[in-house]
């Protein structure tokens, strides 16, 4: 077998040269500074953040990294090198929503969004590189948002905290974008810390950054993008969203993260008319259930044994919820027959990646295992990386 676990992205200096020699081949003169954010995933408490719930995701060392200077005369110029062609131009003041199509209404929203809040920004020149997959459920989007908050904010002297730059920067998705997304990942991108998951309690934006050191433990967490390209916008996101809310309003409550876990068999039989929502209202409060029995676990030092909650809210995932995929239930369950502790889809589902927590020695052979039932099975190669828990947005330089 070749080794199913390759390096994951190159170290933040040489993307920092690479992207600052990009800007200056693009714009003509060295930027102003260098900004990163990075990718997530998602530990446990999915489709928890829009129903008032706990998240506990962590950043990925993949990261977007932002090239800037600020202008004067208002225009905004945006260039990706994942974008073919010259930079997109804009005018800071013509903003408004709902944005154009493509990779910079994520950026351009969030200009809109601050200039929206009466922050006072105006035009900038910005070049992005990323060694975040895209589409793959690991939040490049975020990380393109929240790299532009952080560059902004440093520009023009906003003093923002790193909440409301994660704040902001959902109301670029949900207003100019258009994607009903919640808070998880654009806080994780912004405020998460390496060597550490973040229990992010999505009702009160409330924050703890919870130890996640598995190298130690003699664990880790592989990630498996199941290269089935995963898009939110396409409604069935929004439809999960509403199911949740119709559920809420159902049985008089603001939001689900209301229903205690105790009361769980009284609140189905309430939702008894209507099996669709019921569905979506299980998981939910289940899963906020597994959030804080992971915490608890995490907490006794005891990693090794949140493997079967991963492994349930998986199922919760597919069967109740309705997001999983055939290829994110082979990597499940065949990370789970070799032998790995716990298994499940990560981020918004309908594609993109799963996470494995597995013992170091059995990485390599449960990774090939995985790649080998894709093959079997006729699907696309999986990419294999391990997810080691890293720095939230940060300036370079
Ligand atoms: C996507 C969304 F953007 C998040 O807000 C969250 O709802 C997630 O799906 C599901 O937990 O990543």
């Amino acid at each position: 077998h070749g080794a199913a676990v390759p390096t994951p992205a190159p170290a933040h200096e040489h993307g920092a040269r690479r992207t600052a020699a990009a800007f200056r081949a693009v714009y003509g003169a060295a930027p102003t500074g260098l900004w990163a954010a990075p990718g997530r995933v998602n530990l446990i408490g999915e489709h928890t953040d829009y129903n008032g719930g706990f998240v506990l995701p962590l950043a990925l060392p993949h990261t977007t990294v932002a090239a800037a200077t600020a202008r004067t005369d208002g225009v905004l110029r945006l260039h990706s090198s994942d974008a073919d062609g010259g930079p997109v131009e804009l005018r800071a003041d013509d903003l408004r929503p709902p944005g154009a199509g493509g990779w910079a209404a994520y950026p351009a929203g969030v200009v809109w969004a601050m200039r929206a809040a009466g922050l006072p920004v105006g035009g900038a020149d910005l070049h992005y590189d990323s060694t975040v997959p895209t589409g793959a459920g690991l939040s490049s989007s975020a990380a393109l948002e929240v790299v532009t908050a952080l560059a902004l904010n440093d520009l023009y002297g906003l003093g923002l905290d790193r909440q409301r730059l994660a704040t902001l920067a959902q109301r670029a998705e949900n207003a100019f974008v258009g994607v009903p997304c919640g808070i998880m990942d654009q806080t994780a991108a912004a405020c998460c810390t390496a060597g550490h998951a973040l229990l992010l309690d999505t009702r009160d934006l409330a924050r703890r950054q919870v130890p996640f050191d598995l190298a130690a433990g003699g664990l880790r967490l592989l990630v498996v993008d199941t290269r089935v390209r995963h898009a939110l916008a396409d409604g069935a996101y929004a439809q999960r969203r509403a199911g949740c809310e119709r559920g809420a309003r159902a049985l008089g409550v603001h939001t689900l993260r209301e229903v205690p876990y105790a009361r769980l068999p009284e609140t189905l039989d309430a939702l008894a008319g209507e099996p669709a929502v019921q569905a979506l209202v299980r998981h939910v409060v289940t899963e906020n259930h597994r959030v804080e029995e992971v915490i608890a676990r995490l907490d006794a030092g005891d990693t090794r044994a949140i493997g079967p909650l991963l492994t349930a809210g998986h199922a919760s995932l597919r069967d109740d919820f309705t997001v999983s995929c055939a290829e994110l239930d082979l990597a499940v369950d065949t990370a789970r027959a070799a032998g790995a502790l716990g298994a499940r889809m990560t981020g918004g589902g309908f594609g993109g990646s799963a996470i494995v927590l597995v013992e170091a020695a059995a990485a390599a052979a449960v990774g090939a295992a995985v790649t080998d039932a894709f093959a079997a099975a006729g699907h696309t190669a999986p990419r294999i990386f391990p997810a080691v828990p890293s720095a939230g947005a940060h300036c370079l330089a």
